[in-house]
Parts: structure tokens; sequence; C-alpha cells
């Protein structure tokens, strides 16, 4: 029996595969959509909230929410990408940071251009794209100054905190986050990928396309 690592190709579950693809993590990694109709019976005992990434043990328990999941992933592989030691503070420091701030802005723009057109949720609300990049200039600069005296967020090297703060940044393409303004921001998103885990986690895994932005 090996544990299960559900997830579809949205940021979230995209985190937590590149995660345990990262680690090298003994899990299985099987596609799902608990949202998609005929599936809530079986994914709402995993996850109440019927979100992905979920992670089933070989017990039956079940693991919701992607940074949990990665402590998770890095207890069974015995690795450091989750702190331990004295540095564990300064990566729960950039986790938190990162999901009120710099994330949270990127999150702000890619609803609105990337998952409310793919899911038909509404109009492409300006006024808060407009806001989610004020957020972003913000964040943005924040993160920029670090990353100018740093190659990764944590002084002894790449963590999960590098891998949660770039979350979004894998769609750009349709966000349209303006990163080349923050140089030292590009560069660290090129440094990530530049990890094949990072770069693709999807690659040999059977797992269908995001649905298409509606035109
Ligand atoms: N706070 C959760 C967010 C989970 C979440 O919102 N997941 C979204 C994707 S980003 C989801 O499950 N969407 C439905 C799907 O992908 O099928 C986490 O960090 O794991």
């Amino acid at each position: 029996m090996t544990p299960i690592l559900y997830f579809s190709r949205n940021p979230n579950p995209r985190l937590a595969v590149a995660t345990a693809r990262h680690l090298a993590a003994p899990v299985r990694c099987e596609f799902a959509a608990p949202l998609a109709p005929g599936q809530a019976d079986k994914f709402r005992p995993l996850n109440p909230s019927l979100r992905l990434p979920i992670l089933v043990e070989v017990d039956g328990r079940s693991l919701w929410e992607a940074d949990a999941i990665a402590c998770r992933l890095s207890q069974m592989t015995g690795s450091d990408f989750w702190r331990t030691g004295a540095e564990l503070p300064d990566m729960i420091r950039w986790v938190s940071w990162s999901r009120d701030n710099f994330m949270h802005a990127c999150d702000m723009v890619h609803f609105e251009r990337g998952t409310k057109q793919r899911y038909r949720l509404g109009e492409l609300d300006e006024a808060l794209v407009a806001r989610g990049l004020a957020r972003f200039h913000e964040t943005a600069a924040i993160l920029d100054a670090h990353l100018r005296r740093h190659d990764w967020l944590l002084a002894s090297g790449l963590s999960y905190a590098d891998f949660r703060m770039a979350v979004f940044l894998p769609f750009n393409d349709v966000a349209a986050l303006p990163l080349a303004d923050y140089p030292a921001v590009a560069a660290w998103h090129e440094r990530l990928q530049a990890l094949p885990a990072w770069a693709d986690p999807f690659e040999g895994l059977d797992a269908p396309e995001l649905p298409p932005l509606l035109l």
C-alpha cells in the first residue's frame, strides 16, 4: 500500500505535487476532481471543503492543505525541505507572510484573469484586478529587497517557503503580473524553474489539462 496524493493542475495541488516530486516522496499521485458532479460523496470524508490537494495515508487518515501535506512529505522522507531546526521560525515567517501578502496579491489577480475565466465564475472585475496589482507592487517590492541579497528565502538555501511563495508564478502566462519590474523576484523564479519538479511536476502523470479560458 502507498499513500495517495490527490491532485489537479490548479495552483495548490500543483504545489503539493511539486513538493512530493522534489522530495521523491513515496506517494502515488492521482488526479481528482472533487467538485465534479458525482464526486462529493467520495471526497467529502477526505476533505469537507472538497478542495485539493488531499493526502490519504495507508491507514486511511486524510490530510488536506498544501502546507500541512508538505510538512508531512518532509517527515516521510526525512528531509529538511520543511525545516525542523533553528530555521523553522524563519520558514514559518515567510509561509505566513506569503499567505497574507505576496501570494495573496498574486491570487487576487490570477483568480480574476484565470480561475474565474476557466470555470465560468463571472465576468472579470477590473477593480479587483487593480487592487490585486496594487498589493502585488507593495509586496513584490518587499520580496525583491530580500531576494537582492539572498538566492532563496532562507539563509541556508531552498526550502518549502520558496515553493509556497511562488505558487502562482507558474500561472503567470494567464495572470500577467509585472514580474519584470522586480528583477530579483524574476531571477529567483528562474532559479525555481531550473528545478525539474517545479518546472513540470505533472510529467508522466495522467492529468487532464485545465479548462480553457473563456475568451
Ligand atoms: N488552502 C488550500 C487551498 C485549496 C484550494 O483552494 N484548492 C483549489 C485549487 S488551488 C481546488 O481544489 N480547486 C478545485 C480543483 O482543483 O479541482 C491549500 O493550501 O491547499
